[in-house]
């Protein structure tokens, strides 16, 4: 009887595991990921009903950008919400979204069918096809639209590796300072969708990022070193940014940082600050003393109508309940809370 069980037990597992192997094998053929070359793809097709259109995530940094971009200059689009992760599941690697972008990563601006890629591209792209009358949002000036393409930079997430390009962007800190907040949010997501993300992600190392957190906690977070010294790392860097931008605004003369011309560098920067709100880590970087012409820049941007409709308008119950469990585990614990204030990187003196 039990040799006879054991038997069944090995041919169960001899014919599940290429059974497995052989679907995953199949699967991932058809959801191909592959990088993708950045702007405008003309030779590239995909249906569409509106002349703009836009594949988005409530939550996604650079979504969010392009989103207060084309409430700025007044472009309708139809709006295709994507999950990622973080707000539910790997809709982003579903072989539907993979068509759009085998990158497999949001937003996607789709004019009259053709994808852009990059939400630097995006935006840039937008404003020179804004309808006449929209209020132009890159300055005519040569040495200013140089000048905007700077700040751009400097508030993009860009490549691969966002956590290697933290010097020469406060985007690229974003991951980073989001890691507490993304642990608070993983909680929720069951493990299987994960493991979508360790099948098919093109970028495994993302996936395995979300595992660890998610089975680390965000109690055991401050005793991942990896993730602390990431953490620590950000919070450096992203207050040499801040630095940088609160020169440039007292330096200046008006209330934007090309002075009175509000541009794209602007709507670049609404979404840095909306993330350190998200991730209750305003009071880090703003607030009193603390780099005060960037604090009101950012109150002025917020007073912004584009702010509401791009980004507000948008917000989803994950990320606010991930917000709230993020301030109680902080409440709840001294260390978490001295390693989120930055006390371990703070210049001595202060
Ligand atoms: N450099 C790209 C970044 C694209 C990107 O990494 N998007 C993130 C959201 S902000 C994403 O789609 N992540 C999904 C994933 O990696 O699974 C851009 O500016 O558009």
């Amino acid at each position: 009887m039990i040799e006879s069980i054991l038997l069944f037990l090995a041919l169960a597992f001899a014919l599940t595991f290429p059974l497995a192997f052989g679907a995953w094998f199949w699967e991932s053929r058809k959801r191909k990921t592959h990088a993708v070359e950045s702007g405008f793809h003309e030779e590239l097709g995909i249906p569409f009903e509106q002349d703009f259109e836009l594949y988005h995530n409530a939550f996604s940094l650079c979504s969010k950008k392009v989103r207060v971009c084309l409430a700025e200059l007044n472009i309708d689009y139809a709006s295709h919400p994507i999950d990622l992760i973080e707000t539910g599941s790997y809709e982003n690697l579903s072989r539907h979204f993979l068509a759009v972008n085998p990158e497999g990563t949001v937003p996607v601006l789709v004019h009259r069918g053709h994808p852009i890629y990059e939400s630097h591209e995006q935006i840039r792209y937008a404003a020179n096809h804004a309808t006449r009358g929209a209020e132009a949002l890159v300055p005519e000036d040569p040495s200013l639209v140089v000048e905007m393409q700077l700040w751009v930079d400097r508030a993009s997430l860009t490549g691969d590796d966002p956590i290697a390009g933290m010097a020469s962007s406060a985007g690229n800190c974003i991951p980073g300072l989001t890691l507490p907040l993304f642990s608070a949010m993983i909680r929720d997501i069951p493990l299987h969708r994960i493991l979508v993300g360790l099948l098919f992600h093109r970028l495994r190392v993302r996936p395995a990022l979300f595992l660890t957190m998610k089975l680390a906690g965000l109690s055991r977070l401050r005793r991942l070193k990896p993730a602390v010294a990431i953490v620590e790392r950000s919070i450096q860097q992203m207050n040499t940014h801040l630095d940088a931008l609160e020169a440039k605004l007292d330096q200046g003369d008006g209330a934007w940082i090309l002075g009175d011309f509000f541009s794209l560098a602007d709507v670049s920067w609404v979404v840095i600050f909306d993330r350190m709100r998200e991730a209750d880590c305003t009071d880090l970087f703003l607030g009193g003393e603390l780099h005060p012409q960037v604090t009101a820049y950012r109150d002025r941007l917020f007073a912004r109508s584009s702010y509401a409709k791009g980004i507000w308008n948008h917000e989803h119950p994950a990320v606010r309940q991930g917000t709230q469990r993020l301030r109680d585990a902080k409440e709840a614990s001294p260390q978490l809370r001295a390693l989120l204030a930055g006390e371990s990187v703070r210049p001595q003196g202060n």
